[in-house]
């Protein structure tokens, strides 16, 4: 008798399993057996899988990839190994020049940058979080974390500010005291899909987590009294069900993220400016010094802020070279790109962006 394939719809649903990743589940070259698990957590060689049979603590296959929080695994029959990646829907990739590329975050489709507004608002930071959450294929918006700290007025001020930086995208108005936005922010990351929280350490993303999920399954840590900077409570990435069949990755602070964007990000990034060039005199204005270019006209009449045109072509020129110096220029076929660093000393120079 033919078995029907199984059904994972049910026991994966709380990890936000859809149909999408049961086409990749099928088209995928999965040994008699195997079953599809969520990663929970991954750690130096082994992870925590979500699967149909229950959590199961999995060593990653030696020289195969190691896998993200996030990523589907295929799971061996004996329930020992995760043994390959699906094919991710989107990746969160940090970067930084003369370094691997490293997946923050797999398979997600929004990512909630939280900016507390107990703290001076830094502009060129959020670009940047910004351009990595574009960058990975997933949508961003801005969290604005910890609004019963401030007056309406101060409120309305910081979010107009907010969202002037992030155009186009959703500012949620937030706090975990006051219950202000959970609920549309509960709305945002539900229906199956998979959020990822990022941004500085004490911006208070444990305590959404904890206060989306109802339970307090991370522990919060109070930021320091005199700047409010945060104890780097989180250490690792961790995903949690959110109950509504979508699910939640707490990420450790971030001041900053190194990230490698193409052109598509860097323009998202900055819509507004993406459409002033559509109107600059030539079609491929660098809005250097170009006659008739509408980007400098609208700095110069005050109608553009021209930090934020700098901000704009100075991340445009970085993305460029940083792109095209890791093109390969004719590197032998079938040798490597010279010794690789060993994981521990990669994970020790990653760490030093964690501040
Ligand atoms: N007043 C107020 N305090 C909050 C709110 N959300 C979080 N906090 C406090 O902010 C501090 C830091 O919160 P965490 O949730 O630990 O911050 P985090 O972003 O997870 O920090 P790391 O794990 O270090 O990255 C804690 O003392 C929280 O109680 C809020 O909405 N209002
Ligand atoms: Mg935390
Ligand atoms: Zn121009």
């Amino acid at each position: 008798v033919q078995e029907d394939p199984p059904d994972f719809d049910a026991a994966l649903g709380p990890v936000a399993w859809n149909a999408d990743f049961a086409v990749r589940w099928q088209a995928a070259d999965t040994p008699e057996g195997a079953v599809p698990g969520r990663v929970v957590r991954s750690d130096h060689g082994r992870c925590l899988v979500a699967t149909a049979r229950g959590p199961l603590h999995l060593h990653t296959a030696p020289s195969r990839r190691e896998p993200s929080v996030g990523d589907w695994v295929i799971v061996d029959p004996t329930g020992t190994y995760a043994f390959d990646i699906l094919d991710r829907r989107s990746a969160l990739v940090r970067t930084a020049s003369g370094r691997p590329t490293h997946v923050l975050a797999a398979n997600v489709d929004v990512v909630g940058i939280a900016v507390g507004i107990d703290r001076p608002f830094n502009a060129r930071r959020l670009e940047r979080l910004l351009l990595l959450a574009w960058e990975s294929g997933a949508e961003p918006c801005v969290v604005l974390s910890k609004t019963d700290l401030v007056e309406g007025a101060t409120l309305r001020e910081r979010k107009v500010e907010v969202e002037t930086i992030a155009a186009g995208v959703a500012v949620l108005a937030v706090s975990t005291v006051t219950g202000q936005g959970l609920r549309e922010l509960r709305d945002l990351f539900g229906g199956g899909k998979t959020a990822v929280l990022v941004g500085e350490s004490g911006a208070g993303k444990s305590s959404l987590v904890n206060a989306l999920v109802g339970e307090d399954v991370q522990g919060v840590q109070e930021v320091r009294h005199s700047d409010a900077k945060g104890r780097h409570t989180t250490t690792s990435r961790e995903l949690f069900p959110l109950g509504n069949g979508g699910v939640i990755i707490d990420t450790p602070g971030i001041r900053t993220v190194a990230v490698l964007a193409g052109e598509d990000a860097v323009n998202a990034t900055f819509p507004d400016i993406e459409e002033l060039a559509a109107t600059c005199r030539y079609g491929d204005c660098a809005h250097a010094e170009e006659p008739g270019c509408a980007v400098r006209g609208a700095a110069a009449a005050g109608d553009l802020d021209q930090a934020r045109l700098d901000s704009f072509l100075g991340l445009r020129a970085e993305m460029a070279q940083e792109t095209k110096r890791r093109e390969p220029r004719g590197r032998p076929k079938g040798r490597r790109p010279g010794p690789r660093s060993s994981k521990s000393s990669q994970r020790a120079k990653w760490r030093t962006y964690e501040d």
